[in-house]
Parts: structure tokens; C-alpha cells; sequence
């Protein structure tokens, strides 16, 4: 693996370094307060090209690489996690999924619009009992001919405020359990399908959470993606992606935490000495570069196994792993080297702390991760 980045990926990784920095930063404390959905900045960024980096050029992406996309990750969740995590769910889970599984059709008709700027997609595989456990999908879409009938609810929905086009996960023939699991293209504003009211959450509040209802809600035929029966397999693999970008969400809140603790370390005295003098605090900056370091290498393995079309599962799960409990770490000890003054919000790193958490949690909890590697080391 070469750690010699190409002029390209550095221009991109500048570029969002640069973005986040004049554009984001710039109102990210008050978005959080307010939970407010930065919808003007997503859309420049949209036409910046930040949410379709992956994507190929002849469906109007960018045609970068797995490595670009996580530099340009951990950029923007240094500053603003939660437009991070809207970045990550369109390029790793929606647009791959429709560039790599979906039909001609499907391309021009939902990915070409998303990359020009149009409009977001979203990723619906959650349900009230079907979390971590996602072959229990007790949503159905049952086949009447002309079309499939959608019925069920999905939960913790992110960028269900912003997008047209959801990508939904339900089974078709529950009787063949996770083989009668498939995906489908559901258009906002379909009768039957109704988005309910946003979720309260501790951190990234900027970017909207919701669930989804859907009553008798009619799929045209030609919206299934994939195979019929592909829906768990295709889940399963796109999110085998996703996780590399939540992996690079949580190493850029880490490094984000580590550079506002070093910083606040030179400028704050403390028994006659800089705060970076104790070598307590030494210790723990060190620790804190030492783990964020280790957690660096294993998202860009993650992303170096992806573009030189091997196997990355198991470096993805471990990187998301590695990247999520590094974050958590990270933050839990920059705040601690703030003392009161990381307790509240102008210094950001409580802020960082609560957005750590969810990297723990979605795309897979960190125990699913653990289950994901351990599962690579039977084979
Ligand atoms: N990549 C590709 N395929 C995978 C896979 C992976 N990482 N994990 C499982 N599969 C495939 C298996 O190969 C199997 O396919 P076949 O039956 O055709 O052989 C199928 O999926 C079922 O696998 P398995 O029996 O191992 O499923 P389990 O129910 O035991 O669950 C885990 C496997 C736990 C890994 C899976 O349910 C999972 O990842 N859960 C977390 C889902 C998640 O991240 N939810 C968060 C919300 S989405 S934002």
C-alpha cells in the first residue's frame, strides 16, 4: 500500500478541508443547538461533487477512488460530522448501490439526477425490531402482477427530510426468510408512503432522522433492484461500503478532537505551566495520536483493499470498529483536557463526544463489526 498520495486525492482532500473550514465550521455549534439541517450547504456540496465521488462520470459523478472518498470523509467530520454522515450515506450506500445493482433504467432515472444536484437518496433497512438482527424485515412487499404492495415501518432513517428517492428493504417471500428480501426504488410523495416525525438525538443533531410509514403503497415492477431475492445479499455488501465511510466519519471526530485538545493544551496554563508541560496531559495527547494513528491505517486499508478490487469486508468492519472506539476514546479525553470548559459547547469537543457515540452504533454496532471479523477469521 502507498501512503504517497496521488496530486488528485490531495486536491480533493484540500478542497474538502478548505469547504469545511470556510463553509461549515462557520454556524455548526448553533446548527447543532437548533437542529437544523444545512440543506443550502448540502446542496453546494452536492454541486461541488462531494456526494458522488465514487460514482462513476458517465452517471454524472466524480470517478474518484475508494481512498479520495475517505480522505474527503474525515475532512468534512473533522469540522461537521453531520454533514459528514449525509456525504457518506449517499455515496457508499445509495449511489453504489444503484450504479453497481441497478438497471440502465434505474441509473438515468434516479443516480443521474442525485449526482447533477437534483435531489438526495436514502437507505431504509432499520425497523423497530430488525436493528442489528436485518433479517427480521417484517416490512412486506407482496408481488400483485403489475406491482409490488408495500406495507411496514422503517426506523432511524437519515437524510428521509432531504431525499426523493429511498432505497427500501422488504420481504417479498417471508417464507424463504433473508433469500425473500428484496430492495426497491420508493419515490417520495407515493400515496401510501409517509415520513413520521424526526428524532430527538444526542449528537448529530443537524443531520434528521426519521421513520417511515407505508400503507398500501404500489412499486412499479421495474423499481425492484437486483435479482428477485438479492435485497439481504445486496444490503449486506453495500453496507460492507457504508462502513468504510462511518469508519472515516469517526477518525475525522477523533482527529478533530485530538487537534482542539492540542491546541487548547498550548494556550491554557495551569500551575504556573502550559497545560501540554504536564506530562499527564503529554501522555494523554500521545495516547490520543497513537489511536487515532492506528485507526487511520486501517481505514486506508479498508479503502486500498476496496479500489484494488479485493476483499474488504473484514477491513471494513475493523476499521469502523477501530475508528468508532478511537473516536470515543478520543473525545472522552479532549474534553477531559478542556475540564469544565469542554463541558460546555464553544469549544466544540462535547459536541465531537456525542457524535463519536453514534459511530458506535450505526451502520452496525461495534458488536456487529466483532461478529463481521470474527466470522472472516472461521473461513
Ligand atoms: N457481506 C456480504 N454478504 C454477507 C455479509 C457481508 N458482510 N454478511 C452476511 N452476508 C450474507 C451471507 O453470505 C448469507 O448469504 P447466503 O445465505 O446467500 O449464503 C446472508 O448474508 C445471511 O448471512 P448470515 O446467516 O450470516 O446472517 P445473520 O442473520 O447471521 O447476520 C450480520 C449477519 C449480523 C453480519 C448481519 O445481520 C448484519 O450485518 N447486521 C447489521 C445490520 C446493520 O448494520 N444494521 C444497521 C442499520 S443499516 S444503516
Amino acid at each position: 500500500m502507498d501512503f504517497n498520495f496521488t496530486e488528485e486525492q490531495l486536491m480533493l482532500k484540500d478542497a474538502a478541508r478548505d469547504f469545511a473550514r470556510n463553509e461549515l465550521l462557520p454556524g455548526v455549534t448553533e446548527r447543532d443547538d437548533n437542529e437544523t439541517e444545512p440543506v443550502e450547504l448540502l446542496k453546494k456540496m452536492q454541486e461541488m461533487g462531494f456526494m458522488s465521488m465514487m460514482t462513476s462520470p458517465k452517471y454524472g459523478g466524480e470517478g474518484m477512488d475508494t481512498i479520495s472518498y475517505v480522505l474527503a470523509m474525515e475532512e468534512i467530520a473533522k469540522i461537521d460530522a453531520a454533514a459528514a454522515v449525509v456525504v457518506s450515506i449517499q455515496n457508499s450506500l445509495v449511489n453504489w448501490i444503484i450504479e453497481y445493482h441497478g438497471t440502465e433504467d434505474q441509473k438515468q432515472k434516479y443516480l443521474v439526477p442525485m449526482t447533477g444536484g437534483k435531489t438526495f437518496g436514502a437507505f431504509a433497512l432499520s425497523e423497530p425490531e430488525a436493528g442489528s438482527d436485518a433479517t427480521k424485515q417484517r416490512t412486506t412487499a407482496i408481488d400483485k402482477g403489475d406491482y409490488y404492495l408495500l406495507n411496514g415501518i422503517k426506523n432511524w432513517i437519515s437524510n428521509a427530510s432531504i431525499a426523493d428517492y429511498f432505497i427500501v428493504f422488504a420481504h417479498t417471500h417471508p417464507e424463504k426468510k433473508h433469500h425473500g428480501i428484496n430492495a426497491f426504488i420508493v419515490e417520495k410523495g407515493t400515496e401510501g408512503f409517509e415520513i413520521g416525525p424526526k428524532e430527538n438525538k444526542m449528537g448529530l443533531r443537524a443531520s434528521h432522522t426519521h421513520s417511515l410509514m407505508f400503507t398500501d403503497v404500489k412499486i412499479p415492477k421495474e423499481n425492484r433492484i437486483g435479482e428477485d431475492g438479492f435485497g439481504f445479499k445486496l444490503a449486506m455488501e453495500a453496507l460492507n461500503g457504508g462502513r468504510m465511510g462511518i469508519a472515516a466519519q469517526a477518525l475525522g471526530i477523533a482527529q478533530g478532537a485530538l487537534d482542539l485538545a492540542l491546541q487548547y493544551s498550548k494556550e491554557r496554563k495551569a500551575f504556573g505551566k502550559f497545560l501540554y508541560e504536564h506530562q499527564a496531559v503529554a501522555f494523554k495527547l500521545a495516547e490520543m495520536d497513537i489511536r487515532t494513528e492506528a485507526a487511520r491505517n486501517l481505514v486506508y486499508k479498508a479503502a486500498w483493499l476496496k479500489d484494488q478490487h479485493k476483499n474488504y469486508n473484514k477491513a471494513s468492519a475493523s476499521a469502523k470498529y477501530l475508528a468508532a472506539e478511537t473516536a470515543m476514546y478520543v473525545t472522552t479525553e479532549a474534553v477531559q483536557i478542556h475540564g469544565g470548559y469542554g463541558y460546555v459547547k464553544e469549544y466544540h469537543v462535547e459536541r465531537l463526544m456525542r457524535e463519536a457515540k453514534l459511530t458506535q452504533i450505526y451502520e452496525g454496532t461495534s458488536e456487529i463489526q466483532k461478529i463481521v471479523v470474527f466470522r472472516d477469521l472461521l473461513k
